[in-house]
């Protein structure tokens, strides 16, 4: 037993499994326990999953020849704020004990859903995720005041408060959640593209997991029979370098999760989480592969600047690891490049920023003021089958 409370998680090192690299693996990390949530971090953390997960290169985008507007790259960067600073405003309320449930947080990831809102074609596409959906929701253009009324638990929020953090849906901008098995929703984004294909249209599944959901058995089966009938999907591993407490390094037997899609057939792409351009660059040209029927499964390095979920001690991880990505915050990186770029002034990206702070307030005031669903509405939008043979 180690010192989380009310887990057993054994010592596995006298087992030696693979001694070649996870002895090695142990001696750099200091780690001790599988799936160590607590006790004290390990002193040489920093060093190792920096050497070990790199973020991958950056190269020198302009957005126009990326294809991009001006508009389009001013628009990112507001989103993104939009994304960062309605989680602010999420998380105070969770702290006043205004959202019940879980709760977790995407500060640090949002250059890959600010992207993903230029790469797709908004209400036609679909996307699929896990439980770290707020950003992606915001991103495809679900509204800051649905989304928070939502967590919220009131009427008017999008899935009528029903859902909460981690079930956010809305049809008409193909949000297809908000899941919280871990992995589950790949299969079902696979089967989102079929469906695509089946019907004869063109338009893509995105179907995003995190690097721990990446090593779940589901994920295998739904990327085979992605390969084997040419579905029109991106599996996209947000590498965050954690599953909860856990490093990548002592989850996955490989550390280039990228790679698994060519065992599929599928195309694979390493991307840099952390700046949005090339996130938007790497994954146009995947969403376009798709389109013509050739899936891909794509790993986008990033980091997440809060814990697992609000009540994470996060004592698996070291401060200085943490500054290091908060050193390549993809919001200040975009922030400079608009500047130099002579995009907008500093003056100018203030007053966006108090703008989109107030409509991140605002949200809160909203879902404050919005009601509670009636208790007799609970059995309601169980189902979609209205003879379900349970229902009754
Ligand atoms: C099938 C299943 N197993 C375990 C859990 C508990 N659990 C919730 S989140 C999580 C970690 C997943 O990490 P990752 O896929 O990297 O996503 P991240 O939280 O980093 O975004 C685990 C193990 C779960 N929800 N579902
Ligand atoms: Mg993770």
């Amino acid at each position: 037993m180690n010192g989380v409370s009310g887990v057993y998680c054994p010592d596995l090192d006298h087992l030696q499994l693979k001694p070649g690299f996870m002895a090695k693996k142990n001696q750099e990390t200091g780690h001790t326990a599988v799936g160590q949530t607590n006790g004290t971090a390990p002193a040489s953390a920093y060093d190792s999953i920096d050497h070990l997960i790199d973020l991958a290169p950056i190269e020198d985008n302009d957005h126009r020849e990326l294809g991009l507007s001006d508009e389009a790259v001013c628009d990112m960067y507001r989103n993104m704020m939009l994304q960062r600073r309605f989680e602010e405003r999420a998380a105070q309320a969770y702290g006043r004990q205004r959202i019940g449930g879980f709760l977790h947080l995407y500060n640090g990831q949002e250059a890959i859903s600010a992207a993903v809102r230029h790469v797709l074609r908004i209400g036609e596409d679909q996307v699929i995720t896990a439980y770290r959906d707020h950003g992606l929701g915001l991103a495809l253009g679900m509204t800051p005041n649905g989304c928070m009324a939502e967590l919220f638990g009131r009427i008017d929020g999008y899935s009528r408060g029903k859902g909460g953090s981690m079930h956010f849906f809305d049809k008409k901008n193909g949000m297809c959640g908000g899941h919280g098995i871990v992995g589950g929703q790949i299969p079902l984004g696979a089967g989102i593209a079929f469906g695509l294909k089946y019907k004869g249209t063109d338009n893509v599944c995105l179907a995003f997991m995190g690097d721990g959901a990446a090593q779940q058995g589901a994920v295998h089966e739904a990327a085979n029979l992605a390969g084997l009938y040419d579905l029109p999907v991106v599996f996209i591993v947000e590498n965050n370098i954690y599953g909860m407490g856990t490093a990548v390094d002592r989850s996955s037997a490989t550390l280039e999760l990228y790679k698994r899609g060519e065992a599929y057939g599928m195309h694979c792409g390493l991307i840099n989480g952390m700046d949005v351009l090339q996130v938007y660059k790497q994954l146009k040209q995947h969403v376009e592969w798709a389109r013509k029927g050739e899936p891909s499964f794509v790993e986008i390095r990033t980091y997440r600047y809060r814990g697992h979920s609000m009540s994470d001690p996060q004592k698996y991880r070291t401060k200085e690891e943490m500054e290091n990505r908060q050193n390549q915050d993809p919001i200040i990186r975009l922030k400079l490049y608009l500047e130099n770029k002579g995009l907008a002034t500093p003056e100018e990206i203030d007053a966006w920023d108090e703008e989109i702070n107030q409509v991140a307030l605002e949200s809160v005031n909203f879902a404050e003021n919005s009601p509670f669903p009636p208790v007799e509405t609970m059995w309601e939008d169980v189902y979609v089958q209205q003879d379900y043979p349970f229902i009754n």
